[in-house]
């Protein structure tokens, strides 16, 4: 047995009995007398999540994956070597699933805004346990180096911790305001709610009443839920199965303490069955496919604004606390939709209103207020029947199974969120499509319909074709400050440059012009360092070559 192996071991053990007596100790490192093996510099904490129950057999699994995983993972050095454990992988001794992961700026309200300076963080999660005692907090603190951190810092951050009781108070909360006893909640959400909305120039608007006992998403919800993540459908977006994020979509008490219920919202952008043009093909070449969501300002931003202002007019006008989100909180957004009457979730996972369909954005006010449900009159109108369109036309057979999508097969996540080399095996499904997909919007029944007027969207109005088509040769012209420049308010900026690059140089595989891409393919991959972005131009190169054969088979 090799001294590290015996070392961690020792740590491990240690730590298993300082987890058995944490709630008696102060939780801060320095009490636990607890080491870590590693040493050097992380740049980033570090999670490792199993999905078991069984507390032991995790941390012995944590022991000998810290041991066993020197090669890999060296006790000096820097973290990023963990970069090939990132995705979901087996763990040879067992059968159990382990997501090794990064914490990620994406995704959560609790992301360490100074993260790179919390060295040594490591959290043992275990799903379904979390709730009932503090492990998750006592490895967080127990695993810190007693010489570097210090306790208080780390333990407020710790995952268990509920929001806005301890910290600051994050910045998508309003101040808590003395709730007036004369206000009357039914005119509040019939009369009052409507006139908000409407001068936000928000869509259908619905109110969730929540169980005071239980406000949290349904058992059949839940489930799915749990299920789609021990299947590793969330890919390398880790942020997803770290333990604080699920505690929190699980029950909303941890996001807003005090909650009562949940105002949901929506914001049109489709552009309607017109507002389209073909993708790009061989007959229309160069030209990359940009999600329709992505055609004018973040959504982010605007959904976000408004939603502030929404919270802040009903809690000025009624007191109480509330919080907002769209997007990255850890809410099952659709499901609330759906759970509060604003449509149906399609076999394509999305939330459809049965009069608009589904190109909209969701954003969701929690509230401290009592307020009654209000659901929109659909007039039961929904549901997909026998249609299949969706999972037919799905170009990388992403949805698989009806209401579920395998995020890694899917094309908005291999071009927005997969930070790595997009997979071979979907390159040439992708197509032209350079940022997200709306196939399996655009062939839904729910979406065939054009907006009063114009093909336009009804939050973009008229968008250029550069905009919606790129120039893909002009895209790989750019620089960082030409990104900057041109995707200043776009979403695309989240993406980055090289990640859009990327993706570019996968649709001028598919769809670039042979005789005006290849010499520029040729160019970049002298003038490119990027290792990344120089294999996927060799690809491009090579799938050019390939597509001119199979057109002119006997040439040459
Ligand atoms: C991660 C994520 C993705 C991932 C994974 C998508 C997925 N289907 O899970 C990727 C990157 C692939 C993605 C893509 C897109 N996304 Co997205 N995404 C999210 C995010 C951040 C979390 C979703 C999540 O938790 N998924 C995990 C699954 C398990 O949860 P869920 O599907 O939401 O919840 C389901 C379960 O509870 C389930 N359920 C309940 N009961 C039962 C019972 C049974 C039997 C079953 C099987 C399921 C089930 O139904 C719920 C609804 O589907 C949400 C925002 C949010 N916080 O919710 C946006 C969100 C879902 N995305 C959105 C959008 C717009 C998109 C894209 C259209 C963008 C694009 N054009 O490229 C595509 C659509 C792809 C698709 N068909 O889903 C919108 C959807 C709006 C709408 N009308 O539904 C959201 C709500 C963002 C927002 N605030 O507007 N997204
Ligand atoms: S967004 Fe595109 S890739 Fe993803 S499920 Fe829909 S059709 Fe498939
Ligand atoms: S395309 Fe058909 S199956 Fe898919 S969500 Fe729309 S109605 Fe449902």
């Amino acid at each position: 047995m090799s001294e590290h192996y015996r070392n961690s071991l020792r740590w491990c053990i240690g730590l298993h009995r300082s987890l058995l007596s944490w709630p008696q100790k102060r939780p801060g490192c320095q009490r636990t007398g607890l080491r870590s093996p590693v040493t050097g510099t992380h740049k980033a904490p570090v999670t490792a999540h199993w999905q078991t129950r069984d507390h032991e057999r995790a941390v012995k699994h944590t022991a000998s994956l810290w041991a066993g995983g020197q090669k890999r993972f060296p006790w000096r050095g820097d973290f990023d070597v963990l970069a090939p454990c990132v995705p979901p992988l087996r763990f040879p001794s067992s059968k159990r699933q382990l997501v090794a992961s990064r914490h990620d700026e994406a995704g959560s309200e609790h992301a360490p805004a100074d993260q790179h300076k919390c060295e040594h963080i490591a959290t043992v999660s275990l799903e379904g346990a979390l709730a009932k005692d503090p492990v998750s907090t006592g490895v967080y603190a127990a695993v810190q180096d007693p010489e570097r951190s210090t306790s208080t810092e780390h333990t407020q951050r710790a995952p268990a911790s509920p929001s806005g009781t301890s910290r600051k108070r994050p910045r998508n909360m309003t101040p808590y305001r003395p709730v007036r006893s004369e206000v009357d909640y039914r005119a509040l959400v019939d009369d009052e709610l409507p006139r908000i909305v409407k001068g936000l120039g928000l869509g259908p608007t619905a109110v969730l009443a929540l169980d005071p006992q239980h406000p949290g998403p349904t058992e059949q919800a839940k489930n799915a839920y749990l299920s789609w993540l021990t299947a590793g459908y969330h890919g390398s977006m880790e942020y997803m199965a770290r333990t604080d994020r699920i505690q929190r979509a699980l029950n909303y008490e941890q996001i807003l303490p005090g909650v009562r219920a949940i105002v949901v919202t929506t914001l049109f952008y489709w552009p309607g069955k017109s507002g389209f043009t073909a993708p790009a093909d061989a007959a229309t070449p160069n030209r990359g496919t940009v999600s329709c969501y992505a055609w004018g300002q973040d959504y982010h931003r605007t959904l976000g604004q408004k939603l502030k202002q929404l919270a802040e007019e009903i809690h000025a006008y009624a007191g109480g606390q509330g919080r907002y989100y769209v997007d990255t909180g850890a809410l099952l957004e659709r499901h609330i939709g759906e759970s509060a009457g604003l449509g149906f979730v399609g076999k394509n996972s999305l939330l459809i209103h049965p009069q608009l369909g589904s190109g909209f954005f969701l954003g969701e006010v929690l509230t401290t207020l009592p307020l009654p449900s209000k659901r929109p009159d659909l007039s039961g109108r929904g549901g997909c029947g026998r249609c299949r369109k969706c999972r037919t036309a799905c170009p990388t057979a992403a949805i698989v199974e009806d209401r579920v999508v395998d995020a890694r097969r899917c094309i908005s996540y291999l071009t927005i969120e997969l930070k790595d080399a997009i997979p071979e095996e979907y390159r040439e499904a992708i197509g032209s499509l350079i940022y997200g997909c709306d196939i399996c919007q655009q062939v839904c029944p729910w979406n065939q319909f054009d907006w009063e007027g114009s093909p336009t969207s009804p939050l973009f109005g008229e968008v250029p074709q550069d905009v919606r088509e790129p120039d893909l040769l002009a895209l790989l012209d750019l620089n960082e400050v030409s990104f900057q420049e041109r995707f200043r308010d776009s979403p695309i900026r989240r993406i980055g440059l090289e990640r859009l690059q990327r993706n570019v140089l996968v649709a001028l595989g598919n769809v670039g012009n042979p005789h005006q891409s290849r010499a520029r393919l040729v160019r970049f991959l002298e003038e490119n360092e990027s290792e990344l972005l120089r294999e996927h131009a060799r690809w491009a190169l090579d799938r050019i070559e390939r597509r001119e054969k199979a057109a002119a088979p006997f040439a040459g």
